[in-house]
């Protein structure tokens, strides 16, 4: 096989005038703007309302390339876009080759006619998305609403482009367009593999998963273009076998069995290791001789099911592995960027590899953003992160004509075969609130019959079938929430089935206390927003608009009532922040407080509640939002305690109906021996009282467990809540040590000691170059956290509490591919904040 990248420069012709610039593929009209000068940084400011003629215009993208005798020979010549966004006419040599209109689909064409010795010209014109989306309201035969947000485009549920490039309450509107994750022309002689789908099958044989033999089902699909008689050939990388076939001239998928005695397993995060096999599949024509196609996909060995099986409760919802059940631990995933350019491998394998730092093993892939890139996925399958997928559908209700179901079964059958062979991939799901959303429009509340009408037939009647067909083995769940399949009844309120989206705390303004009301089976939505970083702030806000309400920052908060919230939480529960920094750190402390709470909790609850994803990850661009990671992948104080709250073996810690009570949560699969010391401590860091150790209830944890270890009603304790705090200390066999604190009443009314605090950067052995923070408390600390603006790296640890007298080294850990970073640097930027200081 050979190829050709077409990936690099392409010229960006704006249809209105003429005007032309060079724009980098992969990449966005907005980006090639924005790098040529003619507008300015979307995200800084309010510039972002600038941009928005760019996406209700019409552009085209065009570039040369040479054919050389080698490329001539070949028997067949095919342009391949990964992902066009969106609506489209692709030319070759001024000769249509094809349209799209749907960016989730792959476009493929073969060229070897078109083609002209040496010089040749691609040319992609992509008409206005928004424009389209009108086009196609004024077509309905009943109005389909969309949910809308601050900026917003408008009818985006009608185009098949990601839903939140229309704007969302956590994202701009920036409706750019353009190709994405390469284009390539590939050369061949012989047939062309379509998909290469490979089931893994376990034969048992009463015994351990990885004492089994194992079953590879392969389904080769050629297209059905080449008329003659070809060769196939598989290489399984672990056998070093290779198989050959003939292949009969029109057969369009191959099946093949290859066995497998005892391979490696692959496991989530945190349950066992990794393993990945290569396979390779190629195909030329019948003679040997010529140029072959070639596939390459990775297998892993992994039986995976989600159970969700009637129970006592309700309905259980239980990802299980090689027959373990495992506790999802992770987050929701929206698109690595607003501005399509960005997304790289690189910033992929930052983002994800924070969440496997942070203890996670699964993210869910949100139906409001995009199928994600092959990196996203092998990145996935090597760190151990299960995938929830939903499919691209959110917060809209969505049209049941022949054209949309067309277009979206294209995207599904391509989706699921590109996508299907991933073992990190863990289930399929029909969409994000859009069984939901019929209920929250007037029209759909007048009229809920046909609007029920149409999501059947997308969601079951498309989707469902499609997906069931394709990936038989792999559970189709219906919708994110969703009581299980077949199950159509509300679960946006209900603990006791299925997936939850839990959001009472944050739009309805509960106490954090109601997280302990409920018991989901799993919940896949929860979240509490925070501001972003100073660093953040400082790189969109423009000098003089360091201020939650100025106009620059109420911009990047796209909740309408989000920057309300926040600072009612404050009041709620904290001291007034003294200053903008201190407001923007306190943001931080009481979102890690709020998702801490849930899934200590949560996770205690287990094996009634088995997973638990937060909302969200990441973001879009830099402003106010639910992330644990900043815009540019910085961790804020949620993300640290993500880090604790989903550590394997966690001691979690609250006051459920005014008693206090101690689990330790075990998720691995031996017993556990533990030392529980607890203290109630007053502010100054004396002991009140400590708790004897034979009060305790056990200390052997049983494993994949939640085990119950102390109780005490807080009204027993001999001094005023607002006097102490519990300090608890754990301790395990393996080796572990952890420190808990709990308040006793709401943080404002304690009567915190200045923490004495004392930072000096000393040189370190632990990192590369060498850096650390040693820190000093002179009495209780809580939240203390370490940033250095401006410095590209992170410290090793933030957000912890210190005890009176503590001395503790932090690493800090420089960004790759910047200047050495010298201790007067890093003494300069270093900014130590804690609960106390953040109000005095
Ligand atoms: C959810 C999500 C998103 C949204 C978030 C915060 O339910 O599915 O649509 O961004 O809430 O409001």
């Amino acid at each position: 096989m050979e190829e050709l990248s077409l990936n690099g420069q392409w010229m960006l012709k704006r249809l209105a005038d003429g005007s032309e610039r060079p724009m980098t593929v992969p990449g966005d009209i907005v980006s090639a703007l924005v790098a040529s000068g003619e507008v300015s940084d979307p995200y800084f400011d309010r510039n972002e309302l600038d941009v928005q003629w760019v996406g209700r215009e019409d552009w085209a993208l065009t570039r040369t390339f040479d054919v050389g005798d080698s490329l001539l020979r070949a028997a067949r010549l095919c342009i391949e876009f990964a992902s066009i966004d969106t609506v489209a006419e692709v030319r070759l040599n001024g000769r249509a080759i094809g349209t799209s209109h749907n960016m989730f689909r792959r476009f493929r064409a073969d060229i070897a006619s078109l083609v002209t010795p040496g010089r040749n010209e691609v040319s992609v014109i992509l008409r206005s998305a928004e424009r389209a989306a009108i086009a196609e309201a004024a077509k309905l035969a009943y109005p389909i609403p969309a949910s809308v947000y601050p900026v917003s485009s408008p009818n985006r549920n009608l185009v098949r482009k990601a839903q939140c490039m229309g704007g969302w309450d956590w994202g701009p509107s920036l409706m750019t367009g353009g190709l994405y994750d390469g284009v390539t022309i590939i050369a061949h002689d012989g047939p062309r593999i379509e998909y290469v789908r490979a089931r893994t099958r376990r034969i048992r044989q009463g015994g351990a998963p990885e004492l089994d033999t194992w079953v590879v089902d392969l389904a080769i699909e050629l297209d059905s273009a080449y008329p003659v008689d070809a060769l196939l050939a598989i290489e399984l990388g672990a056998s070093g076998s290779t198989q050959r076939h003939a292949v009969a001239a029109g057969n369009t998928t191959v099946h093949e069995e290859l066995r497998l005695k005892s391979p490696l397993l692959w496991w989530p995060a945190g349950y066992g290791d990794q393993n990945l096999y290569d396979l390779r599949v190629v195909v030329g024509p019948a003679s040997g001789k010529g140029r072959v196609h070639e596939a390459r996909i990775r297998l892993g060995f992994r039986d995976l099911r989600v159970d969700a099986l009637p129970d006592d409760i309700g309905r259980s919802m239980t990802i299980v592995v090689n027959d373990r059940p495992i506790f999802a631990k992770g987050a929701n995933w929206i698109p690595a960027d607003a501005l399509p350019s960005r997304w790289t491998r690189q910033r992929m394998a930052n983002l994800l590899g924070s969440a496997a730092q942070a203890n996670m093993n699964c993210v869910r892939v949100w139906g409001g953003g995009r199928y994600e890139s092959d990196a996203f996925y092998e990145l996935c399958d090597e760190l151990g992160l299960l995938v929830w997928q939903d499919c691209m559908f959110s917060c809209a209700l969505y049209p049941s004509t022949p054209e949309f179901l067309g277009n979206v079964e294209a995207e599904i059958r391509h989706q699921v075969r590109r996508l299907s062979n991933h073992p990190a991939l863990a289930l399929w799901c029909g969409n994000n609130e859009a069984l939901g959303a019929i209920t929250w429009y007037d029209e759909s509340k007048q009229n809920p019959a046909r609007y029920i009408v149409d999501y059947d037939r997308l969601t079951e009647g498309t989707l469902g079938r499609v997906i069931r067909e394709l990936d038989p083995d792999r559970t189709w769940w219906p919708s994110s929430p969703s009581a299980g399949p077949d199950d159509f009844s509300d679960n946006w309120h209900s603990d006791n089935r299925g997936d939850m989206h839990y959001w009472s705390v944050w739009h309805e303004g509960k106490p954090f206390s109601e997280y302990l009301r409920v018991q989901p089976r799993f919940c896949s939505e929860f979240g509490f927003q925070s501001l972003p970083s100073h660093a953040t702030v400082a790189s969109f806000v423009p000098a003089g608009q360091f201020n939650v309400s100025s106009p620059a920052m109420e911009h990047h908060q796209r909740h309408p009532r989000g920057n309300s919230i926040i600072i009612d939480t404050m009041l709620r529960y904290f001291r007034m922040p003294k200053d903008f920094r201190s407001t923007l750190y306190l943001s931080q402390v009481q979102q890690a407080m709020a998702i801490r709470t849930a899934v200590e909790f949560w996770r205690s609850t287990r094996p009634r509640c088995m997973g638990t994803l937060y909302w969200q990850l990441n973001d879009v661009w830099p402003g106010a939002s639910w992330s644990s990671l900043e815009y540019d992948g910085g961790w804020k104080l949620l993300h640290y305690a993500a880090r604790d709250f989903y550590d394997p073996v966690l001691l979690a810690l609250f006051i459920k109906d005014q008693v206090i009570q101690a689990f330790i949560v075990n998720d691995s699969d031996a017993s556990l021996r533990v030392e529980l010391e607890i203290m109630l401590r007053r502010f100054d860091g004396s002991i009140v009282t400590g708790f004897p150790p034979d009060l305790i209830s056990s200390n052997v944890i049983g494993p994949d467990a939640a085990t119950l270890l102390w109780t005490c009603p807080a009204d027993r304790l001999p001094v005023m809540k607002h006097e102490a705090f519990i300090d608890a200390q754990l301790t395990t066999d393996g080796g572990r040590y952890r420190r808990t604190t709990l308040f006793l009443s709401d943080p404002k009314a304690c009567e915190l000691w200045p923490a004495g605090l004392q930072a000096t950067v000393v040189s370190s052995k632990e990192t590369a170059d060498g850096l650390a923070v040693r820190l000093r408390a002179a009495a209780p600390a809580f939240f203390v956290a370490l940033s250095a603006e401006g410095i590209p790296g992170r410290f090793e640890a933030s957000g912890f509490d210190m005890a009176a007298g503590e001395e503790r080294l932090v690493a800090f850990r420089a960004e790759h591919g910047y200047p050495p970073i010298t201790a007067a640097d890093l003494s300069a930027a270093l900014r130590v904040e804690d609960l106390r200081s953040s109000y005095e």
